[in-house]
């Protein structure tokens, strides 16, 4: 069977002949009842209910879905459905299972997480339950335990090189829209809003965070270090109460492990310079992410069974342990400064400042993300605990 862009019709009969997954909805085809919840910027999602269960179906479209004139590879599916195969022993119940994956649809099948909602929604809503940082922080760090050099034998890393190193399209995104565009002036960028022009003019001409931009390019794209989501955003995160789960892995690639945790906390900042008022509740997931994070990824690598590092004794061993957090902070604290600032410039900005009332608030919560983005971009190379992050932040 050949490609098409799937609709209801099409994905109901593909269904249909499918008999694990039709078992799994129940009934006929007729009794399951679809519905499209495309929500992101690239693909379509369908949910997909039946008698005995529900499933949630996610298409890969040869086009940015929010930008029909931006081709873009159907491949990104196929790196989803290895990168959700990759983590999954290491990350069970953090993540929705994948049922099915069709390599001529592009078409992934996973469960159907119908109980939870977008972290970013549940954000701005005011809704989502204190204490999801640090199931995101145990998350980042299983995933570079299973995945990393630092923990694994170097075969390991070696197939994954391989097995990522194709997903050049979503990475060129991240290349464009993370680390170059809102330096420069670009098509892509948005027409600043009313009272930002100057602002962005700087970050053009701005050759102290421009050198220091360049040594974050230089580690997103030579630092192999682990196998990264590469798009952890507070919209690839869902959650119900307690229960979160970790989705949208397509942008995943070997990287510096502090992408992972830069974008996430970023994303956080960002909310916090949309939504001052909840500071300390903002403060309180960040800690709480870097203390899971840092301290899971501590315990796993006391008795690594990587090749690196095989010669320490249990002495040497704490030190090299403590030398790559402090690197993997000063990476975080650099990503997270390029999200913040590219999620107020450039193309896919975020929702979070609707949250402010009137445009001059809303103005006031770009310009300090994009102070604190530049702080952070340029100082970050220099911190020593996650404490400068956060004082950075003025937190
Ligand atoms: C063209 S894709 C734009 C953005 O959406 C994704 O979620 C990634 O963050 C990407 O940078
Ligand atoms: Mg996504």
């Amino acid at each position: 069977m050949t490609y098409r862009i799937l609709n209801d019709a099409g994905l109901r009969d593909w269904l249909a002949e499918q008999p694990e997954l039709s078992k799994r909805l129940g009934g006929v085809a007729s009794d399951w009842s679809i519905r499209e919840v495309s929500d992101g910027n690239l693909n379509t999602v369908f949910l997909v209910d039946g008698p005995a269960g529900a499933l949630c179906c996610k298409q890969a479209l040869p086009h940015v879905r929010v930008a029909p004139d931006w081709p873009m590879p159907l491949e990104r599916a196929l790196y989803e459905a290895r990168y959700m195969r990759a983590v999954a022993p290491a990350v069970t119940g953090l993540m929705p299972k994948l049922f099915a994956y069709d390599a001529d649809l592009f078409l992934l099948v996973m469960e159907c997480l119908t109980e939870h909602e977008v972290l970013r929604s549940a954000l701005i809503e005011d809704q989502a339950e204190p204490g999801f940082s640090a199931v995101i922080g145990t998350y980042v760090a299983r995933t570079v335990q299973a995945t990393g050099w630092v923990n694994q034998p170097f075969e390991t890393g070696a197939r994954l090189l391989e097995q990522f190193s194709g997903n050049t399209a979503l990475t060129r995104i991240t290349v464009d829209l993370i680390l170059t565009d809102p330096y420069r002036i670009c098509d892509r960028n948005p027409e600043p809003e009313a009272g930002l022009a100057d602002d962005v003019k700087a970050l053009q001409t701005d050759q102290i965070l421009h050198r220091a931009v360049g040594r974050l390019q230089d580690r997103f794209l030579t630092a192999r270090q682990a196998l990264l989501h590469g798009d952890l955003h507070t919209g690839s995160i869902m959650l119900d109460g307690t229960d979160v789960r970790v989705i949208d892995g397509e942008f995943a690639t070997m990287g510096p492990i502090g992408f992972d945790c830069g974008l996430y906390l970023g994303n956080l900042a960002l909310h916090l310079c949309a939504a001052p008022q909840k500071a300390v509740a903002l403060r309180a997931e960040m800690v709480a992410f870097w203390r899971s994070f840092s301290e899971e990824l501590r315990s796993g690598l006391q008795d690594g069974s990587g090749d690196m590092w095989a010669l320490s004794g249990s002495a040497g061993r704490q030190d090299l342990i403590e030398t790559f957090l402090k690197d993997i902070l000063r990476d975080t604290a650099g990503f997270c400064g390029l999200e913040m600032i590219r999620r107020t410039v450039g193309f896919a900005q975020v929702a979070d400042y609707s949250l402010c009332s009137t445009e001059k608030d809303r103005l006031l919560a770009r310009q300090k993300a994009l102070q604190i983005g530049r702080t952070l971009i340029v100082e970050g190379a220099s911190l020593r605990s996650f404490d400068g992050v956060l004082s950075l932040m003025g937190l």
